[in-house]
């Protein structure tokens, strides 16, 4: 099984980022059905196979997962040992490593001899040669303020609540990835050519795990049957001895596929609340270690109306009846404060993206008291209830409450 890790967490790996990039290097360096110019030219030039919204008929994730997951095998082909790493763009690392820095650096130290860094550009032979660019439109702090804005427009992307959405919502979103990137990854038909193209899709298909994994205990993640037959041409699969062309069916679980993403399994992360009206929702197999536990609020967005919300955790039958002295179980309030009329001269006034912020609470305190008490009878499975109250603390729906959705997260 591979474990796909993070590009930003392989600069404490240095080993690891070595082989990664030695093994790039003789895969640029490979001609033939299994060389990065050919691989390269399945997306755009010259083979234009790619399937992007809006015409992708709903398998941009899935014709994309085959299309990384075939790169990889030519990856391990050169050492079996390495992996693809994965750009969760979402994971925002510092001014300068907005562009994580594994694919900034020009050269690296090949077991003493520096090289050219296979990650920072590649060759594209079909326009003699030439290098791969990236944009120079934005300052370095420009560059980070756009991807702070992608990001907060990616995060409620993941309370999709079926495939075609998220697939949807995704794609436009990865796109506006690769325009932020700029120089070729602007273009379809040279984008797969920049080496960064293919860190940028494992994270595209990262956050699809994810996000399958977390609405898969409320509701299906799968595609609806009317696109399981699709195919993922050119990619084939071998079945009892006989070979055919992959299709969307065939890539819907990751470990089927025989690879994982670090970090997916421990503690998934989403929840997609607001198809739970009752603001309740769990966690089973919850591990927190010596972490810090966080519910976050995804997506506020101003709001004309206030309200006040309770949280709860492992009493989902907690409600607005609920008492919070003396009851262990309660675990922190947070308040959404309306903005009343001058709620629409904010909403005018500013940047869409600066109008929704996410919140953070800490619920580590009394996650642990209750863990120390022994009043969880069943530690691994984390129960949160939101109970919320309007401005004249009339009980309110939550899927009245102007977010997104909520995430735990530990750090
Ligand atoms: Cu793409």
């Amino acid at each position: 099984m591979t474990t796909r890790k993070s590009i930003h967490a392989l600069p404490d790996h240095p080993l690891e980022l070595e082989k990664i990039r030695d093994a790039f290097r003789h895969l640029m360096n490979s001609a033939g059905d299994n060389g990065y110019q050919k691989l390269a030219g399945i997306h755009g030039v010259p083979e234009h196979l790619c399937k992007h919204v809006p015409s992708d008929e709903g398998v941009f994730l899935a014709w994309h997962r085959a299309y990384i997951l075939n790169f990889e095998k030519a990856l391990q082909q050169i050492d079996a040992s390495v992996y693809l790493p994965y750009w969760d763009w979402t994971e925002l690392v510092g001014v300068p490593a907005a562009i994580p820095l594994a694919c900034t650096d020009k050269t690296y130290d090949a077991a003493g001899t520096p090289m050219p860094n296979p990650f920072f550009a590649a060759k594209i032979a079909l326009e003699a040669n030439r290098l791969t660019t990236r944009g120079t439109y934005f300052s370095p702090t420009s560059r980070y303020r756009a991807l702070q804005a992608i990001i907060q427009n990616t995060l409620p992307t993941l309370t999709s609540t079926s495939y075609e959405e998220f697939n949807t919502r995704i794609a436009s979103l990865h796109g506006d990835v690769h325009g932020w990137v700029g120089g070729d990854m602007r273009h379809t038909d040279y984008a797969a050519y920049d080496p960064i193209f293919w860190m940028l899709h494992a994270g595209v298909d990262y956050l699809w795990a994810k996000w399958a994994e977390a609405l898969r205990t409320h509701l299906s993640p799968d595609p609806p049957p009317s696109i399981l037959d699709k195919p993922l041409a050119p990619f084939e699969v071998a079945l009892d001895g006989e070979r055919r062309i992959m299709k969307v069916a065939d890539v819907l679980q990751t470990a089927a596929l025989g690879y994982t993403y670090a970090g997916i399994g421990e503690n998934p992360a989403l929840i997609p609340i607001l198809n739970h009206h009752n603001g309740a929702f769990h966690i089973e197999n919850f591990s927190i270690g010596s972490r810090k536990i966080f519910i976050k609020i995804l997506g506020l967005r101003v709001s004309a109306e206030s309200f006040f919300i309770n949280i709860f955790i492992n009493q989902p039958d907690a409600d607005f009846h609920t008492p919070l002295e003396g009851n262990d179980y309660y675990a922190t309030s947070f308040a959404i404060f309306g903005m009343g009329n001058s709620a629409h001269h904010n909403l005018h006034h500013h940047a869409l993206t600066a109008d929704i912020e996410d919140r953070w609470l800490d619920i580590s305190a009394s996650f642990n008291k209750l863990l120390a008490t022994g009043k969880l009878q069943n530690p691994d499975r984390l129960e949160i209830k939101l109970v919320a109250v309007d401005g004249e603390e009339k009980p309110v729906d939550i899927s009245r409450l102007p977010f997104q959705g909520v995430s735990i997260e530990t750090r």
